[in-house]
């Protein structure tokens, strides 16, 4: 038997994408892969078209709680341990994240603990994005980069595929509610030595729907990081 793959599919609003975007990974035919969409009860019909597709390999994991990219991120990564995932990959539910990286990153995880999609590394293509965005990202990662010492380029990228071993690792420990999900894991797994691959992604503007990052988002994601850094100090002495 192969080992177990499942995708975690984090969705708000996300209607105009979903039903297209898990019948291409299904299409990859990845076998022993499952899909597990973490909807925050959308007031569009996402969770209803995830539930028409009837499919055995797709599951609807509806929140109905407070809101949060964070909070959804957590509550799959803890669903897809308890569903004995030996590796688990995270994309945005808006194409941004070609599916037909998901064969890669499964050819690569053979080596390390965590593959991550990088728009920053040699290969990558990151062309639809207006430049204002691009320089965002750039100086987020900058940023990032200096005050938590990561060596990886692209902190904020959310496409990533983890070894179960990883995501247990650090479950317990993580606390963000919003889309600083993406650093902290990525610092926790970090800090515990595991080994991460960038790899070049060609990265793509969503197409359809709407974005949910916002300029207070952006805002609190600059002083979560330094708290990431303070708390690391704090538990060390
Ligand atoms: N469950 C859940 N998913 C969310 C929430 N916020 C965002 N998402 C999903 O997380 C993924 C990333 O969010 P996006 O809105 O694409 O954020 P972004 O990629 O920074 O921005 P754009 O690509 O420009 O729209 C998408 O699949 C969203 O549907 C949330 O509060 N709860
Ligand atoms: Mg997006």
């Amino acid at each position: 038997m192969a080992l177990k793959t499942i995708v975690l599919l984090p969705t708000y609003n996300e209607k105009e994408n979903i039903e297209d975007l898990i019948r291409a990974i299904l299409a990859l035919k990845i076998k022993n892969l499952e899909i597990i969409v973490i909807d925050d009860n959308s007031p569009d019909s996402t969770p209803k078209i995830v539930k028409k597709l009837k499919n055995p390999k797709v599951h609807l994991l509806l929140r109905k709680g407070k809101r949060g990219r964070g909070l959804a991120g957590i509550a799959g990564f803890k669903k897809a341990l308890e569903k004995n995932a030996d590796y688990i990959i995270e994309m945005d539910a808006d194409f941004s994240h070609k599916p037909e990286y998901i064969p890669i990153m499964l050819k690569e995880i053979e080596k390390y603990d965590i593959i991550l999609g990088s728009r920053l590394v040699r290969g990558s293509k990151d062309d639809e994005r207006t430049p204002i965005r691009k320089l965002i990202t750039k100086f987020a990662n900058l940023y990032i980069r200096t005050i938590l010492g990561l060596k990886i380029k692209d902190c904020s990228s959310g496409f990533r595929c983890f070894r179960k071993g990883v995501i247990e690792s650090i479950i317990h420990d993580l606390n963000s509610e919003g889309p600083d999900i993406i650093q902290e894991v990525l610092y926790k797994s970090y800090l515990r030595g595991f080994k991460i691959k960038e790899i070049p992604l060609e990265f793509r503007n969503r197409k359809k729907g709407k974005s949910k990052l916002g300029v207070i988002q952006l805002i609190k994601g600059i002083s979560i990081i330094i708290k990431l850094k303070f708390m690391h100090i704090i538990r060390r002495i």
